[in-house]
């Protein structure tokens, strides 16, 4: 009777807590990984533990084979797990990988007739998807995205380091204006929706000290279905959104109901650019030799401040740039700044002088630097004391070696990738976000200034604990 009782209760226990056979999780909008592909080599569970900090996975024996699962055994979308895509960069087999949305995409396509599909692309597509078509590492090749996007089936193919440009010019008057009145410091950025997902749900007394602007992909996402639909007198339900970036996260975060309005989502489908290389190649489209085409006018101009928000620091840099025009009257008389580029450090730090104070900025890569970062400020660490802006970017080298890009052979590479945004922004005329002239153009036509309340209403969103 004993062993009986026994008996039951732990099979009882094997079915509700042991996953008996091996199992594909669906669960997240980000990534998702199937056992039956897993090789139980834990490089996944590394890259969790070490660059996102988060802890979320575990290799356990399921089906008498190692493979990979969830720590504590639930569905990975409810776990921490930030939706980074690290772990997607590092699976070897294919066991980790994002969540395709491409068949939604090519099912759309298919019955285009009365609809208008609109791309935007990230700063850091036009360096990566080059390296996979054969080009040098860090080769720029926008005018063959474009083309490319085209050929896919879009009407309009748009830039998102022009939205780069306009969330530097909203965030860096959100940060004069803390300055002016008093705000709450550190200021935060908010773009990285990693690092956004980290503070929502394991961090959210955090939330005051973030940035309220909405990422450049969703300020895009936004303009697209209001002041371009404006434009052209296109119904906003009849647009499709779709955001080509080097990031997992993305997916998740154009989900978010506070990104939504009447008419819908403002982004309806985000493509990694490794979905985006495996389109390309599925439509054999010649990437290397398809002629160039620009970027549709409206939102296709941009500056170096707006390009270079692709590598680690790039967003402090730009940030700082305008805030000090801004704050000044004057231009930067140094636009490099130099101790926040890309490079290895996790955590980088620098000082600029602005109007007789001086402004003390802190730069991370990967979430689990940004958690140290965190804790010295909590424990009033005199090493970080008066910081007053910090960036954190969950990819370690920032969006050019996004969790939704391809693998970076090693470290050289991604500098590489940075290099060359670096050197698209020394060679370009105009690098400071506030000079963009569509953008200017644009504050004209709808937004009446920055940080105004027509731009709060479009630019601007809200976090809340989702602890
Ligand atoms: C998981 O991987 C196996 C083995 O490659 C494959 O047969 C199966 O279709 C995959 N499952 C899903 C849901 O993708
Ligand atoms: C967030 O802002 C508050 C208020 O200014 C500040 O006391 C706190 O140290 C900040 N938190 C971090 C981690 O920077
Ligand atoms: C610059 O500093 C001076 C003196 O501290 C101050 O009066 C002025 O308001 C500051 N300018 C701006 C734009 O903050
Ligand atoms: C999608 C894409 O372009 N991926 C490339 C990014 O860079 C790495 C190496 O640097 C290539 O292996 C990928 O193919
Ligand atoms: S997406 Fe990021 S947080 Fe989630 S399991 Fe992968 S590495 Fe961990
Ligand atoms: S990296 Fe891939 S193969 Fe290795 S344990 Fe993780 S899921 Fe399995």
């Amino acid at each position: 009777m004993q062993s009986y009782r026994f008996g039951v209760i732990f099979w009882l226990t094997k079915v509700f807590f042991c996953p008996l056979s091996l199992r594909t999780d669906l669960s997240s909008l980000s990534v998702m990984f199937n056992q039956s592909k897993c090789v139980g080599c834990s490089a996944c569970v590394k890259a969790c533990n070490n660059i996102a900090g988060q802890n979320v996975l575990a290799i356990k024996t399921i089906d008498s084979k190692k493979v990979v699962d969830t720590k504590i055994g639930v569905e990975l979308s409810k776990t921490n797990c930030i939706g980074c895509g690290q772990c997607t960069l590092v699976c070897r087999p294919g066991a980790i990988t994002e969540v395709d949305e491409i068949p939604i995409l090519l099912e759309s396509l298919k019955n285009k007739k009365g609809k208008v599909f609109v791309a935007q692309t990230a700063p850091a597509i036009r360096v990566n998807l080059s390296e996979i078509f054969g080009f040098p590492v860090g080769t720029v090749t926008e005018g063959k995205l474009v083309a490319s996007l085209k050929k896919i089936g879009f009407d309009y193919v748009f830039d998102t380091s022009f939205a780069a440009d306009l969330t530097i010019a909203e965030e860096a008057t959100e940060f004069v204006e803390r300055v002016k009145k008093g705000g709450v410091f550190p200021m935060f950025t908010s773009c990285c929706p990693a690092w956004v997902n980290y503070v929502e749900k394991s961090n959210p007394q955090l939330i005051p000290n973030l940035s309220s602007c909405k990422s450049p992909m969703s300020m895009l996402g936004a303009l697209i279905k209001t002041d371009f639909a404006k434009i052209k007198k296109i119904d906003p339900r009849s647009i499709v959104s779709v955001s080509i970036m080097p990031c997992t996260a993305k997916k998740d975060e154009a989900r978010r109901s506070e990104l939504s309005d009447e008419s819908g989502q403002n982004t309806d489908i985000v493509i990694s650019t490794r979905e985006l290389a495996r389109l390309i190649k599925s439509k054999k489209i010649d990437y290397k030799k398809i002629p160039d085409q620009k970027y549709d006018k409206l939102y296709a101009e941009y500056t170096g401040g707006g390009v270079i928000f692709g590598s680690s620091g790039g967003v402090m840099e730009a940030a700082l740039r305008s805030a000090y025009q801004i704050l000044t009257g004057n231009p930067l008389s140094q636009l490099d700044i130099l101790p926040i580029r890309a490079g290895k450090d996790g955590i980088k730090f620098s000082e600029v002088h602005i109007n007789g104070s001086t402004v003390k900025v802190a730069v991370c890569q990967g979430v689990a630097n940004a958690k140290k970062l965190v804790e010295k400020i909590q424990k009033k660490d005199p090493s970080v004391a008066d910081l007053k802006f910090v960036e954190v970017m969950a990819c370690p080298g920032g969006c050019v070696n996004g969790g939704g890009s391809s693998k970076a052979k090693n470290a050289k590479a991604v500098q590489d990738r940075a290099g060359a945004l670096y050197k698209l922004d020394s060679n370009l005329k105009q690098r400071v976000s506030l000079d963009n002239s569509e953008l200017k153009e644009l504050y004209r036509r709808s937004l009446k200034g920055f940080g105004s309340h027509e731009a709060h209403e479009i630019l601007h969103t809200h976090f809340k604990s989702k602890k």
